[in-house]
């Protein structure tokens, strides 16, 4: 397979970037210093493209390289790639579904602590000396709070399990109420918001769930409730996040994606009841190996002619 052209748009995980070299010719576009000219060079080498949450195939690039055969994402959401184009035009996709729910789900439980319990608040108390000045303020008890949940897949329920030791009632929205399911289903994000104290985005991001998290839900959450967001940036209308968080009308919020990511609104930076991650959701060393193992399993079973272990399209 070393003949086989497999581009990768921006540095992603050493490993994964290690293993693809051992088995094909790995172009790595961000170390190349003009890239269109690279793209058009090359274009006819290249039969593999790895994605993740920042780089996927949008149209232009699928357009660029004629003889793509897959898109293999090195994440679980696949929202900046195509889905349609690659369809029309018989690309498969792979993502890494399952290793990285645990993680993710272990974080956003991290981050419902983290700021009703403010234990980031209090570190820097502590690092500060001002410890040895006066007492710490008291903060909110998570154990028992109403945990709502927009989006049931494997995350969500993941999550879902982990609020329940806690002794959280769970709640949730997704596009149907599910079957199987105990928890209490809101047919809207409003009507979730307005009942309970953490609302929780865990769905996929696409054009019906852009935007989920907006004014109104804002206000149904209230001055006493929080957000959690470990899905994707634009899931929130992130200015009226913002707004609501410095006016105080919403409680708190823990975030680890954003709109614009790097960038994160700078106004959120003075405020202690927001707890502010890098989007680590998947990001201990463990859950990224398998997803790199994942990921280079589906491309040498697309290659060796096998069934893709976890296919989209
Ligand atoms: C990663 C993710 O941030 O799986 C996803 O959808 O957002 C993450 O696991 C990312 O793709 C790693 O580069």
């Amino acid at each position: 397979m070393e003949s086989i052209g497999v581009l990768m748009p921006i540095p992603m995980n050493s490993y994964l970037e290690g293993e693809l070299e051992k088995r094909f010719n790995l172009f790595k576009l961000w170390t190349v210093p003009h890239k269109a000219q690279f793209l058009k060079e090359n274009a006819d080498s290249v039969r593999a493209v790895i994605g993740n949450s920042s780089s996927g195939a949008d149209a232009d690039l699928i357009d660029a390289l004629p003889k793509l055969e897959i898109v293999a994402s090195f994440s679980v959401g696949i929202d900046k790639v195509d889905l349609k184009k690659c369809k029309e035009k018989g690309i498969r996709v792979t993502n890494t579904p399952d290793v990285l729910t645990e993680d993710v789900a272990d974080l956003a439980i991290g981050l419902m602590l983290a700021v009703l319990r403010r234990l980031c608040e209090s570190d820097r108390f502590v690092r500060s000396g001002k410890w040895k000045m006066g007492d710490y303020k008291l903060t909110t008890k998570f154990t028992g709070k109403t945990v709502g949940i927009i989006g049931l897949g494997r995350i969500g329920q993941a999550i879902a399990t982990r609020a329940e030791a806690f002794n959280c009632p769970i709640s949730y929205h997704s596009r149907s109420q599910k079957a199987d399911v105990k928890h209490k289903y809101y047919p809207t994000v409003v009507e979730l918001a307005a009942n309970c104290d953490i609302l929780v985005v865990a769905c996929p991001l696409t054009e019906e769930t852009r935007h989920i998290i907006n004014r109104e839900v804002i206000d149904a959450l209230g001055p006493k409730g929080v957000l959690i967001n470990i899905g994707r940036g634009p899931h929130v209308d992130e200015s009226e996040l913002v707004s609501a968080l410095v006016e105080g009308r919403l409680g708190g919020a823990g975030l680890d994606v954003y709109q614009n990511e790097p960038e994160v609104p700078e106004e959120l930076f003075g405020l202690e009841n927001v707890v502010l991650l890098p989007h680590v959701g998947s990001a201990t060393v463990e859950t990224r190996t398998a997803m790199a193992d994942l990921v280079i399993g589906n491309l040498e079973a697309h290659f060796l002619k096998k069934p893709l272990l976890t296919p989209v399209v």
